[in-house]
């Protein structure tokens, strides 16, 4: 085996190795998913988004770990928690995306590259929702896919995050 197939094979295996942890965060009443309101945010229910952040996180290398909570304060515990083994941060902040400081500030605080995600295209609803707090603290957002947004967000913070590594 020559040196440069020596040195392939072990980055190829570094990389094979190497996972992400992701934290995935999801706001008040997004238990509700699949529930009620399925003209809004679809008939997806938030067991089967996690399912398949976990299917979609095997294929990019990422070990997903999910909470969803009704609290502002646990939300941010989870945030500051994340710091210490996690390498990113999907987040719908559901209705606190619009009105949240100290999510904003936690995020801002343990400075883990975090994408923001949303059901529904919130700029095509009322004007309260066209503001998040969350967006200038985060490296994208993603809105208006369905469950679809969740997929595409853990792909983008994926893409950071490898081209970070990489880089
Ligand atoms: O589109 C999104 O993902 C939102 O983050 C959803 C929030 C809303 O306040 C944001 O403006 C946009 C609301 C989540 C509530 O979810 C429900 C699900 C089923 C039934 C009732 C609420």
């Amino acid at each position: 085996m020559t040196e440069r197939a020596v040195i392939t094979s072990l980055s190829q295996m570094l990389t094979q190795e190497f996972v992400f942890s992701i934290l995935v965060l999801h706001g008040p009443n997004l238990n509700l998913l699949g529930q009620r309101e399925p003209g809004i945010y679809g008939s997806v229910t938030l067991a089967e988004i996690n399912r398949l952040l976990v299917a979609e996180g095997v294929k990019l290398q990422a070990e997903i770990s999910h909470m969803q909570s009704n609290h502002e304060g646990v939300l941010v515990d989870a945030i500051h928690s994340a710091s210490q083994d996690k390498q990113g941060i999907l987040i719908n902040a559901g209705a606190y995306t619009h009105t949240s400081v100290a999510i904003r500030d936690a995020i801002a605080s343990v400075k883990l590259p975090t994408v923001e995600v949303h059901l529904s295209n919130i700029y095509q609803r009322e004007a309260f929702r066209h503001h998040s707090y969350i967006a200038p603290v985060a490296i994208g957002q993603i809105s208006g896919f369905g469950a679809e947004s969740y997929r595409l967000g853990l792909i983008a913070l994926m893409h950071h995050l490898k081209s970070r590594t990489t880089t």
